[in-house]
């Protein structure tokens, strides 16, 4: 569906301009290969396809009788993909940054620009997605760790007039302390949030907590939406029934989530593109194109 954008892509890559632009983005910290849709735009269409659509590698696995048109709810064209990375891409107009950090919501910055939040269990995976998803940002820190409890404290980043992340503490570690002193009233409370993204790590499936923290969404009333994490590090037949089970749990028991899990590997970079054009669609920064 995405292909015939394609050709246009690929000659803005061979702009000298553009060539330039890449040099810069691979010596930053936070680079990776496939940081911009312009790196993905070399490789085979097949392989394309699955790192922008995980989803759409793992289809054909699926059996006949699966409901598969809630995993395309959100199908933005390749033009699309392209205009969200726009938003993730720092400029001197158009300032990311670090913001500030919070343990308590009376030191949460006010801000009046839309926001969305990464919560999960402890390792799931919030601060690396955070950090792909700001792959292109040459001096933003994102810490990460191997190490459990890692992310102490609310972290604001900001994208200039357009939206705030903010990547949050996990629960399972430490918890429920910092979650009842920060999430909860976070998700309670925060007048500007427009979407939760709730990571469930893709290799393990569903655990106990997960389902606590689902409980809690729904009964907040806010939206969120599952972001499946780790998909590199999961067997293919494990993350087909990981991912059914969220499935079946998002239709039977949920009112508030998207219907749709995004998948994604911060070390493959899979879905990474995807979850960015989600993020400036969900945050009133880009209507998607009728395709
Ligand atoms: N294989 C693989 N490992 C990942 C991926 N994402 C994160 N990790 C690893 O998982 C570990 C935890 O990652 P973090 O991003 O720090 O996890 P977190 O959810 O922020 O953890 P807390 O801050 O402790 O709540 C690190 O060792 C990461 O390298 C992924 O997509 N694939
Ligand atoms: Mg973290």
């Amino acid at each position: 569906m995405f292909y015939p954008m394609l050709e246009g892509l690929l000659s803005r890559t061979l702009l000298p301009k553009t060539r330039k632009g890449l040099l810069l983005i691979s010596t930053c910290r936070n680079s990776h290969k496939f940081s911009s849709v312009i790196d993905v735009a070399m490789i085979s269409e097949k392989k394309m396809g699955s790192l922008l659509f995980p989803f759409q590698g793992l289809e054909k696995y699926l059996m006949g009788g699966v409901n598969k048109s809630h995993f395309h709810a959100f199908l933005p064209s390749f033009e699309d993909i392209k205009s969200a990375e726009a938003f993730f891409t720092p400029s001197k107009r158009h300032s990311i940054d670090y913001y500030s950090s919070a343990v308590r919501m009376d030191h949460a910055p006010v801000i009046s620009e839309p926001e969305v939040c990464f919560i999960g269990r402890s390792n799931v995976g919030k601060s690396s997605l955070i950090k792909a998803l700001f792959s292109l940002v040459p001096d933003i820190e994102v810490r990460v760790s191997k190490t459990p409890g890692h992310t102490k404290k609310m972290n604001f980043f900001m994208v200039k007039k357009a939206f705030t992340l903010v990547d949050m503490p996990g629960y399972g570690f430490k918890a429920p302390k910092d979650f009842e002193d920060m999430v909860e009233p976070y998700l309670k409370t925060r007048k500007n949030l427009r979407r939760t993204f709730l990571l469930i790590d893709g290799s393990v499936g569903v655990q106990k907590a997960d389902r606590i923290a689902l409980d809690m969404c729904e009964e907040f009333g806010i939206p969120y939406v599952i972001v499946v994490t780790k998909i590199d590090k999961a067997k293919q037949g494990e993350l087909l029934r990981h991912i059914l089970e969220m499935q079946n749990i998002i239709e039977d028991h949920t009112t508030g989530c998207f219907p749709q899990p995004f998948l994604v590997s911060s070390v493959q970079f899979s879905g990474i593109h995807l979850l960015r054009c989600f993020i400036a669609h969900v945050t009133g920064n880009l209507p998607l194109r009728l395709t």
